[in-house]
């Protein structure tokens, strides 16, 4: 992990004091504290006659260890001396690694200049002013004249320090030019400086160009710096390290790129791509929701120039998310999607049906390629499918690439980027941005740094910036993290590819995410058929009348002597030609599917296509105790918490003893069956580590040293990797980035854990529009656990439900599994089966909260070493003798041992008459088992479906007609639950208790 300042970070932090605090203006300010003012006033009067001070002052001034002879007669010290600071940062690369830019190394902390000597010449000094002395320095020995000058190069440090601070809000980093070209605190005069002090010269503090500078060489520095087509916003990030580097780098360029004749003709070409495209697209296929990227086609180069510059830093891989705006274009022109496809899909061909399912629009498609760069390296490019839903991708290709890195060995980020394109609108107002941004620095789910880019076109569908946020700028939300902002001017190609270079060379030296803020301008309606002057007039006849940024680049290159005007004409000419022959050819021959499924990569063997056939779950009892004596083992050293003592001595013992398996520790034999079977296990979720219920406790923590050890990481040498993490207080992006991270991990068991299963709506977003439909929509498989503790126990509305039936809405296509255990064994056999199959499909398992500990749910030894998972457990007690069955009682979870316990209370040999039924798993709907088991009990008059949940939830609705088609058709199918609500549950122990024997009795009416 880096180390970061640690202070908490507030939106508004660059608001801050100037870091250079000014000297106090009077000499005897740090000994005579208010007084100073009147001692000052004395020294004046010794100053002009020494005799006008009594003997005591005049000693003290006379003295040597006076503050005011001390000020002015100690040795002068070099002025801009270097000194290598203490700071925070990690320890950044050697200077040479940096492939881009070349500051002096180490990152440099400048202490406040030493106190400045007046009476003494100044010492030989470094830089272009290094031979300069002070000739604006008035000749001693008149101690006012001194402060006062202290006083003005106090001014211009503030200045200096402002115009870091606060330069953006002048820079011309908006081609609409929206942005101030007057901020208060960067006007001279402000520091009461003015135009006869230009010429004047003034210590500089640490800004590069020499220790002293005129007043007009300091301001020529800092605007270019800062106010030119780049405004940087940094001064927020508190590690001095971190600061100092980029402040180093971009004052010493001027925050200017730096680029060859052949990467600007470059530039001019994929501009030139950008722009065709849309163009063409525009007018083939009439009326057509493309979602252009005119107005912001700089975001072309800029993704290009990270791609170029990916292997130099190391980089192999890049995984990229986007929203709509663009992505065709993204897809054309960066990811190099044959256009033939993408025409095709414009043509809607009936002939092109999508090889997985229902398919998507086009403009939400992935995308995956190899490109290689101009040094020949190879640079893989995945684009990741993505919903309407703006920003919900984020955690979705952060957690993707997570998974990426470590199956690649990279524990630092080093080799996979994540690159997010947002817009400016969704940047700023969707939570999960935040939520993401808030994972990036956190063991476990940070990747490194994410390269963000916002296409920030000012407008969001037909709402304004004014409209659409309360921060300043889209991307203020990013502060948090301390990471810098880049606010480019979308009208500057060279400046936004600088941006990129300075952005990927921090990510790779601080590991940090990056924004860049692309400003621009969004040159249609939100989509084609839109009409942007209904709602913003005035700004879209402003935009109309802009000219495209490829004919002004043009004309730059042109006039800077890179291109020819014949050159330029041939560039044009070679893409228009290409769009139109591929629009020719799809003419004749349209195209096939553009992407084949076919699981490839790690995904090459599993399948999306359930097996009929079981799988055998069971491991040997042997294995059982070993995993069993793993678990009971810490190290000697470690000092556990006396009360955990028993758990983890029992743990030990389970299997020797045949002791019964609980919840917790079937999970934990399950989890380490997989791990010494090499599958890795990741399991993430809020305080999942201890489990909410206090049950699990899969790490444990040395009570004098704060150590963590997690047994399941240390059962063998051989073993795969075991992992479990508190995540962050976030439902959606960690459910998202363990999405992700299932996606491009099929051999890791991945699993969430919600900390009460109600928690797991605000996540929504991520089941519907991705887990639950990703297959279909894009051909994506994810095996992926949600753990949603579910079960009735008058906790109240917010802590009984994990909406079994918003789950079992979705099903259908086997886009997941649906499950509820009702045994300890069979949850041990579910959660092998995820990995044990090569099919992949999401599950979700509902798991209990007071069934952890219950003794009737425990199992024994033998469920685990020879039985497997049962999609539906018939009745013991009945199966026997299945002709007497009256009634077959079936239910889903717990409440199944409300009836077991009311069916006890039964005189006689009523309880043999009825079945109690448990459907373990409800889909993929167990069907057959059912059938089976209902022309057993071929004698039953009555079945009832008996839930816990209100009569408008839980499973009722989606048995109803599936249990119907089922049972002969003299039998009636009854209902015993909860009537139906708008409120999940009561609030009211009371009640709930009462509801609840309602409904068990309902399940018993008419029997004795
Ligand atoms: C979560 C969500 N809410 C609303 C929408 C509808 N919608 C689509 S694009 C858009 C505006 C997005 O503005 P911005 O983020 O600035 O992107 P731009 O279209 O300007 O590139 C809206 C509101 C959506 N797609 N997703
Ligand atoms: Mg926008």
């Amino acid at each position: 992990m880096n180390e970061r300042g640690n202070g908490p970070a507030s939106l508004n932090s660059d608001s801050v004091e100037p870091e250079e605090v000014p000297e106090p203006n009077s000499p005897y300010y740090p000994g005579f504290g208010v007084n100073a003012g009147a001692v000052e006033e004395l020294h004046g009067l010794y100053a002009a006659n020494p005799a006008s001070v009594d003997a005591g002052w005049r000693a003290h001034f006379e003295s040597e260890n006076s503050l005011l002879l001390r000020s002015f007669n100690s040795p002068p010290a070099p002025l801009s001396a270097p000194s290598p600071a203490p700071h925070s940062a990690p320890p950044p690369a050697e200077p040479s690694a940096s492939p881009i830019f070349h500051p002096p190394a180490p990152p440099i902390f400048h202490p406040p200049a030493p106190p400045i000597s007046v009476a003494e010449p100044s010492p030989p000094l470094q830089g272009s002013s290094a031979r300069r002395d002070l000739p604006d320095a008035p000749a001693p020995p008149d101690p006012f004249a001194a402060l006062q000058q202290a006083d003005r190069y106090a001014r211009v440090l503030r200045l200096i320090h402002f115009y870091r601070a606060r330069g953006h809000r002048i820079a011309d980093s908006d081609p609409l030019g929206g942005r101030s070209s007057y901020f208060p605190e960067l006007d001279p005069a402000h520091y009461g400086l003015g135009d006869d002090d230009m010429g004047a010269h003034f210590i500089t503090g640490d800004l590069p160009g020499g220790s002293i500078q005129t007043l007009g060489e300091i301001l020529s520095r800092l605007r270019a710096t800062y106010c030119g087509k780049i405004g940087a916003e940094y001064t927020h990030v508190q590690d001095p390290g971190r600061k100092a580097w980029l402040q180093d780098v971009m004052e010493k360029t001027q925050n200017k790129a730096q680029l060859g004749n052949q990467e600007r003709r470059l530039i001019f070409e994929q501009l030139v791509g950008a722009d065709l495209f849309e163009t063409f697209v525009h007018t083939k296929f009439v009326g057509q929701k493309r979602f252009s990227l005119e107005g912001a086609d700089t975001a072309i180069p800029m993704l290009q120039a990270a791609i170029e510059l990916a292997p130099r830093l190391g980089i192999n891989e890049i995984v990229l998310g986007m929203s709509h705006r663009g992505r065709l274009n993204v897809l054309a022109n960066v990811l190099g999607k044959a256009y033939q496809a993408i025409f095709g899909e414009f043509q809607d061909n009936p002939l092109v049906i999508s090889p997985f399912g229902s398919g998507d629009v086009k403009y939400h498609k992935g995308y995956s390629t190899d490109r290689f760069v101009e040094s020949g390296e190879r640079v893989h490019l995945t684009l990741t499918s993505n919903p309407s839903h703006l920003e919900a991708v984020n955690p979705v290709v952060v957690g993707r690439a997570r998974a990426k890195q470590i199956r690649a060995g990279d524990t630092e980020g080093e080799t996979i980027l994540p690159i997010l394109l947002h817009g400016d609108a969704a940047f700023a107002g969707q939570g999960i941005v935040a939520e993401t941004l808030n994972l990036s620095q956190l063991p476990g789910y940070s990747t490194g740094g994410t390269l963000h880019i916002i296409i920030n076109n000012q407008i969001g569908f037909t709402t304004t910036p004014a409209e659409a946020r309360s921060t300043l700028y889209c991307s203020d939300v990013a502060k948090m993290i301390q990471i810098p902002i880049f606010h480019v001017n979308g009208d500057a190609p060279e400046a936004a590819v600088h941006c990129i270079k300075l952005a990927m060379e921090y990510r790779k030296r601080f590991q940090d995410d990056v924004v860049v803020d692309l400003v621009c301008y969004r040159r249609h309606g939100h989509n084609e058929g839109d009409e942007p002057a209904f709602t913003q007039p005035r700004l879209y006849s402003k935009i109309r009348s802009r000219r495209l940024l490829r004919e002004l680049y043009a004309e730059h290159l042109i006039r800077e002597g890179v291109l020819s005007t014949e050159q330029v004409t041939e560039i044009e000419d070679t893409r228009k030609t290409a769009l139109n022959e591929a629009y020719d050819s799809i003419q004749s021959r349209p195209p096939g599917p553009d992407e084949p499924y076919e699981p490839n990569g790690p995904w090459t063997g599993f399948s999306r296509v359930r097996p009929n056939e079981d799988v055998n779950t069971a491991i040997s009892v042997e294995r059982l105790s070993q995993i069993a004596e793993g678990l009971g083992s810490l190290p000697e050293y470690f000092h556990l918490h006396p009360k955990l003592k028993a758990l983890v001595y029992r743990r030990g013992r389970t299997i020797e003893d045949h002791a019964p398996i609980d919840w917790a520790m079937a999970e934990a034999l399950a989890f380490g069956s997989l791990l010494l079977e090499g599958t890795a296990v990741r399991l993430s979720g809020q305080d999942c580590s201890r489990g909410t219920f206090s049950h699990r406790h899969a790490v444990f923590v040395d009570q004098e040293s704060g150590e963590e050890y997690a047994p399941l990481d240390h059962l063998s040498d051989a073993q795969a990797h075991f992992e479990v993490l508190d995540s962050l207080l976030s439902e959606a992006a960690v459910l998202g980035f363990e999405y992700g991270y299932s996606l491009a991990d099929p051999g890791t068991l991945t699993l969430w854990e919600a900390q009460f299963g109600d928690f797991v709506n605000g996540a929504q977003v991520i089941i519907d529009q991705f887990i639950t439909s990703a297959h279909v929509k894009w051909g994506r498989m994810s095996g992926l656990v949600m753990l949603l503790p579910h079960g009735y126990e008058g906790q109240g509305p917010e802590h009984s439900s994990a909406r079994v039936e918003r789950f079992l809405q979705t099903c259908a296509e086997d886009c997941m599994q649906v499950v509820n255990c009702t045994t300890a064994a069979q949850y041990f056999h579910v959660l092998r089966r995820q990995m044990r199959r090569k099919y992949r499909a999401p599950m979700v398992i509902f798991t209990p909260k007071s069934l952890l500990r219950a003794p009737m749910a425990t199992s024994r030894v033998e469920d685990l070493s020879e039985s497997s998972f049962q999609t539906v457990i018939d009745d013991p007690l009945t199966s026997a003798d299945p002709g007497r069955v009256e009634r077959v009682l079936l239910s889903f979870g717990k409440v199944f041992y409300d009836l077991l316990a009311e069916r006890e209370l039964l005189k006689g040999d009523a309880s043999e008459r009825i079945a109690l039924v448990r459907v373990e798993e409800l889909y993929p709907w167990p069907e057959a088992r059912l059938r089976e088991i209902f022309s057993a009990y071929s004698n039953a008059q009555r079945v009832f479906w008996v839930q816990e949940e209100p009569r408008n939830m839980g499973a009722w609705t989606f048995v109803r007609d599936r249990l119907s088609d089922l049972v002969a058709e003299n039998i009636r199918l009854e209902y015993a639950g909860r009537e139906a609500s708008a409120s999940t549950a009561t609030g009211s122990m009371r009640v709930h208790r009462s509801e609840q024997a309602m409904l068990v009795a309902d399940a018993f009416e008419d029997l004795e």
